[in-house]
């Protein structure tokens, strides 16, 4: 029987980890029944020909990966061309925006088909039935149309991860995203869903607080294999939070010791697992690599996070970045400001905090971010009881930006404007001493200690030379 062809498009965006969501659920698919073909945006300047020439070859379907923002647009444009070529070909769409928006997706004429959460089972099952001209009732986690009605069928429960076969990473060019992102490194997911319930995040809606990783001896084999075929210098954990188990994470570092793996690793924490790993793991976990952790530290006052539900102690972040120190383990912090009605004070005192973790060391950075609602979770739902305006339908969703630098709704322009010059200034003052930056990063260091942000003369002229990269 000749082998079906499956379409798989990933949409235009500004980074180039690998794509991780159609490795999954394109390896799923029994490759002597499938020829899965995985295009995508961002490494093509006209990605339509390549996919139009792929969806001749006797295709079953086409599917798209797309996540809130700007990829929305690219998915429209590729998802609308391909239905006016391919009228009949059944185009399924996926991930994180459809999945959260699963109804408001279906009304979009060229979108036949959404599959919601996890992938991998449900969209096998939607592929057999759709070469068996079946009905698609009975297939879990997914939401369809039948004569211009929406049917959403049951949700599905979240498979441990572990019954998945490995990512096929030889459906991707692996050396061109590694050449593109600038490093020799490899995306790996090693665990789905997260256990915790933060107010903000969208991660408890998608994966329902439920959590699965992969075995440790599992990850080691994996990425010894894929080191033998590709010599990657650092592998990234793309995970939503790595240091959930702590077994686990010991058992990964023992991996990549006993194979003398010579690379190094990222992964993301939440600051009480920090302060929960035993010395003697961090030992491990440095000694086998570990080089950079990213943690979510939201905000600077305990009032906001116990607001927030992100369930960890102000202490809990300083007590990490000590461990941090000891390992000589960098970290990132992501920090979040402008929530609705945050009082002023709260803003300033987290400004404060980010000022004393980068005077602990020059390894620490600080990402500072505005706070965007986004539905899904706690804080959402109570800015749509308060009319919030959210963004309707899928074109006005693509221009919404996550990133946007300069724009929140809970602060006054003043505020912004002290924000972005802090922003600037922070991240100057306490970066590694660099001679020919001397200048600059003693008056930073002033502007930061004796809170003078105004007439940021020293940031427009340093972004005039060096723009700033585009985020999302
Ligand atoms: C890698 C990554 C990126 C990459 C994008 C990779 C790509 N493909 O383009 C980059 C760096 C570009 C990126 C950017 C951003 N990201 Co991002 N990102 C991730 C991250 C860490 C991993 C994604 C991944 O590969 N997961 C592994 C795969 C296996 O899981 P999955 O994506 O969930 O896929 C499964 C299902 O969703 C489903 N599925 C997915 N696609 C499809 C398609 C089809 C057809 C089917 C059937 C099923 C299906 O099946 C898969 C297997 O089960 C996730 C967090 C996470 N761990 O998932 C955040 C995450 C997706 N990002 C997020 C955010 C907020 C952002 C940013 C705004 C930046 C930021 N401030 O964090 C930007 C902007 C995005 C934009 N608008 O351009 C949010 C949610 C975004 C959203 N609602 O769309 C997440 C969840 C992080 C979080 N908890 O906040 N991101
Ligand atoms: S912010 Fe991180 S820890 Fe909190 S729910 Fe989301 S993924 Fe989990």
């Amino acid at each position: 029987m000749q082998k079906k062809t499956v379409v798989l498009y990933n949409p235009k965006a500004v980074f180039y980890t690998m794509p991780l969501a159609l490795l999954a659920i394109g390896s799923y698919l029994d490759p002597l029944k499938y020829n899965v073909v995985i295009i995508d945006g961002r490494l093509e300047k006209d990605p339509l020909p390549k996919i139009f020439s792929a969806l001749k070859d006797n295709a079953v379907c086409f599917a798209v990966t797309v996540l809130t923002g700007r990829p929305i647009k690219d998915a429209l444009h590729v998802s609308r061309t391909v239905k006016q070529k391919f009228p009949d070909l059944p185009i399924v769409w996926g991930g994180w925006h459809p999945s959260l928006f699963l109804f408001e997706t279906l009304l979009e004429d060229s979108v036949d088909i959404v599959v919601k959460g996890q992938g991998e089972i449900s969209f096998a099952e939607v592929i057999q039935k759709l070469i068996n001209k079946e009905q698609l009732a009975g297939v879990n986690g997914i939401g369809y149309k039948v004569d211009n009605k929406i049917i959403i069928n049951p949700e599905r429960h979240l498979a441990d991860i572990n019954s998945f076969l490995p990512l096929n990473y030889n459906l991707i060019d692996v050396a061109a995203y590694m050449q593109l992102s600038g490093r020799k490194q490899l995306d790996y997911i090693s665990s789905q869903g997260c256990r915790f319930r933060c107010a903000f995040c969208a991660d408890p809606a998608m994966y329902k607080r439920r959590w699965h990783g992969y075995l440790p001896q599992r990850i080691g084999e994996e990425i010894d294999e894929l080191w033998q075929q590709h010599h990657f210098e650092h592998v990234h954990f793309q995970d939503e939070t790595f240091f959930t188990n702590r077994d686990r994470v010991k058992g990964v570092a023992e991996e990549f010791i006993k194979r003398k793996l010579p690379i190094s690793w990222f992964g993301t924490m939440r600051a009480d697992q920090g302060v929960r790993l035993p010395f003697e793991i961090w030992s491990l976990c440095k000694k086998s690599g570990l080089e950079r952790v990213m943690i979510g530290m939201e905000s600077g006052t305990q009032q906001m996070l116990d607001w927030m539900q992100k369930d960890i102690r102000l202490e809990h972040i300083f007590e990490t970045a000590e461990q941090c120190i000891k390992h000589d383990i960098a970290i990132n912090f992501s920090v979040i400001v402008g929530f609705p009605n945050e009082p002023k004070e709260s803003v300033s005192e987290t400004l404060e905090v980010v000022k004393r973790l980068r005077r602990m060391s020059s390894d620490f950075v600080v990402n500072i971010f505005y706070y965007k609602p986004y539905p899904g979770n706690k804080i959402a739902d109570e800015l749509a009881i308060q009319n919030y305006r959210f963004p309707k339908g899928l074109e006005e969703w693509s221009d919404f930006d996550y990133v946007d630098s300069g724009k929140s709704d809970w602060l006054t322009d003043e505020q912004v404007q002290h924000i972005e010059a802090f922003k600037f200034y922070q991240q100057l003052a306490w970066s590694k001493p660099v001679v020919s930056k001397y200048v600059l990063q003693q008056i930073a260091k002033l502007r930061c200690n004796k809170n003078i942000y105004a007439f940021p003369l020293e940031k427009k002229i340093v972004r005039f030379i060096k723009p700033v990269k585009q985020m999302s």
